[in-house]
């Protein structure tokens, strides 16, 4: 690392195509050129950093072999495509990598035609790529489609529902298994375990080999020792025939082959080139590989933020004391030592979910279901259904995947599961694919669920502990990042049920902002004051149930009403406020609704896109003076700047 090179053969890469002109050494030297890129990159803009690190030889033999575009390559999840993107052409712009306007950190069809598949969620990628394999077979066309997926992403029920279908369909399909052991934590389950058998197998294997050759030189005894090791060896057939589980599924399978030289893989991939049918290789790579922070640690430099190459310390991140997160695994500590009926559940999120802490103190309440968000709701409401109190905590754009068990598994029968979501609202910079904006509209609907959003840290440690209090299903959402930096209450007190909370009083105007805006919105309601207009502020605390009495009293009184959501407007907290109003027969009231539009918002910084979505308190401030048609042009007369502000704010009013 640092040294300073004669020659950059990367600057040569075009397109994959360029790669072919190049001697297998010169491979070796754009692997190490890539890793370097990757890492000063990844050190100023942030991103996924173990996971491309891992697959630099990987991406070079693929693009080696394979004519990517017309051969399909996708990439599970997307998070390790940064070789791949340096590969195909993007090495020029990768410094805008996840930056607003720059490169997305995740592949995209519109970026390029080398980005097959979009991705961004686990565990689609066999899917996908059957059906481009199926697609092919009926244009009769020849080019292939392959499927490169991490032995975390292996772990959902979703990549075996495309295994299943592939075996079944025989056709054309290679699906490249990435094993590094890990998710971003270490791998957990029975394949896990499985993957790791063969790969003791194949250690066996070789000592076998080596052993036999010893014995065969001792003269006498030698020879017959070999054939009774033979014989037991006989016995134990399937453990030592790697890969049995996969062609039992109707795959070939290949390996394993060391991920990280590039000769092997390469005349692997030639070889496979040949079969016309579903295989799967398995590689075995390093997460991390070549920079050392990374190898030695891989949970913490799976995603990073930005951080100093030379110590490995990140600048800004982490989890940090006063992170939503953080609160969360605090207040679950809390909450289990006096409940024994707690159980926390993760999909293979411990770490990013903030329950590190209550893993070392409760290793038994504690299971981690794998990327498999469905299973993990399920095999909540089996627990809630024997009298425990699970809380399953999920990122809220990954738990989209589990709609179906939320609806059928857990609130039909009416089962006291808490869902914890993480990441509702704008996460910034990996963007549409994790961006948590959807989860009201597609919980508000479901009969028996309470759903709040709690104002900050110090609400969402007492709304967590009425959750585990209800005996009914409960879902919060609370957004990535830091909390509001307002002291924490040393006792858990219960929220009144569908209460919500008055803050300030003024007749001209009524403002309903939900969870991440409240205090957004004090804040534009003090600046309103300011100008002569008088806010009433209500934090609703419940988006279901609304406070009905409350909202409409003061609806019906004050007659102008905005809402304010970190969310889609489609469906969402203004949508309910405005059912009720509707249903109740408020009339004469007008409501402003702010909120997210129909569409998927791009990746960026937070902070920039609350900005640029007017969810920060210039942007409310500024629509709401238009709402109320006292818009003043305050920025042309000088007298004041309106824009992002960062600074923390109180709710005395
Ligand atoms: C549905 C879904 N759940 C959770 C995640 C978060 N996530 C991103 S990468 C990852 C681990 C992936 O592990 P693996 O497939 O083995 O890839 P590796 O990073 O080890 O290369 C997880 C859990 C996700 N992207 N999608």
């Amino acid at each position: 690392m640092g040294r300073t090179r004669k020659q950059s053969f990367l600057k040569k890469i075009h397109s994959p195509q360029d790669l072919r002109e190049l001697s297998r050494g010169e491979l070796y030297h754009i692997a190490e050129e890539i890793r370097e890129k990757i890492i000063h990159t990844v050190s100023v803009t942030g991103g996924h950093l173990g996971s491309n690190l891992g697959v630099v030889e990987l991406s070079i033999a693929l693009h080696y072999v394979f004519d990517s575009p017309r051969d399909k390559i996708i990439w599970d999840v997307g998070h390790q495509c940064y070789p791949h993107k340096l590969l195909t052409g993007r090495s020029g712009s990768f410094h805008t990598l996840r930056q607003y306007n720059g490169l997305s950190g995740f592949p995209k069809r519109e970026e390029s035609p080398h980005d097959a598949f979009d991705t961004g969620h686990s565990s689609t990628s066999i899917s996908a790529a059957l059906g481009m394999s199926v697609a092919k077979y009926l244009k009769d066309d020849e080019s292939r489609v392959i499927a490169v997926i991490g032995d975390g992403s292996m772990t959902a029920g979703l990549a075996f529902e495309g295994l299943n279908q592939a075996g079944h369909l025989g056709k054309d399909l290679i699906v490249v298994l990435n094993d590094n052991e890990m998710s971003i934590s270490p791998n957990v389950g029975a394949l896990s375990a499985y993957l790791n058998r063969i790969m003791t197998g194949q250690l066996v294997n070789r000592f076998r080999q080596q052993l036999k050759s010893l014995l065969q030189t001792i003269p006498g005894i030698g020879n017959s020792m070999v054939r009774i090791i033979k014989q037991a060896e006989e016995s134990f057939k399937g453990f030592l025939t790697p890969g049995i589980l996969f062609e039992e599924l109707g795959f070939k399978y290949v390996g394993p082959i060391d991920g990280h030289h590039i000769d092997y893989l390469i005349e692997t991939f030639r070889n496979v080139k040949e079969w016309h049918r579903p295989i799967l290789i398995h590689v075995i790579t390093k997460k991390g590989k070549g920079y050392g922070p990374a190898e030695l640690d891989p949970p913490s430099f799976h995603g990073v933020s930005p951080f100093s190459i030379e110590t490995g310390r990140q600048k800004n991140g982490g989890t940090t004391p006063t992170s939503y997160s953080s609160i969360f695994g605090e207040t679950m500590v809390k909450l289990a030592r006096t409940d024994p009926r707690i159980i926390a559940i993760t999909a293979a999120m411990q770490n990013g979910t903030g329950l590190t802490l209550y893993g070392g103190e409760f290793p038994n309440r504690i299971y981690d279901a794998g990327i498999a968000e469905q299973h993990a709701v399920t095999f909540a409401a089996g627990l809630a259904s024997e009298g425990f109190k699970p809380v399953v905590v999920i990122y809220s754009s990954f738990l989209q995947r589990a709609y179906d068990q939320i609806v059928h598994d857990v609130c039909l029968p009416k089962l006291p599961v808490v869902f914890a979501l993480d990441r509702s609202g704008i996460v910034g910079e990996d963007g549409p694919t994790h961006h948590g904006l959807f989860d009201i509209s597609y919980l508000r609907h479901i009969p028996n669920l309470i759903l709040m959003a709690p104002k900050d840290e110090n609400e969402f440690q007492h709304m967590l502990n009425t959750a585990t209090l209800l005996s009914q299903p409960v879902a919060i959402r609370y957004p990535r990042g830091r909390g509001e930096g307002v002291a924490m209450d040393a006792t858990l007190t219960v929220l009144e049920m569908a209460k919500g909370e008055v803050l300030g009083d003024g007749d001209d105007l009524l403002m309903l902002p939900m969870g991440s805006m409240v205090y957004r919105a004090c804040e534009a309601a003090r600046e309103l004051r300011e100008e002569g207009i008088q806010v009433t502020v209500v934090n609703p605390r419940f988006i279901k149930p609304l406070d009905s009495p409350l909202l409409c009293d003061m609806a019906q009184k004050i007659g102008r009403v905005v809402t304010i959501e970190e969310h889609v407007l489609a469906g969402g907290f203004g949508s309910a406020v405005i059912e009720l109003f509707q249903e109740r027969g408020v009339s004469d009231v007008e409501v402003l609704r702010l909120g997210i539009p129909d569409q998927f918002l791009e990746h960026g910084p937070q902070g920039f896109l609350r900005e640029k979505y007017g969810l920060d308190y210039g942007g409310i401030l500024r629509r709401v003076r238009s709402f109320l048609k006292k818009e003043v042009d305050l920025e042309k007369a000088g007298s004041k700047v309106v824009g992002p502000r960062e600074h923390r704010v109180t709710l005395s009013m």
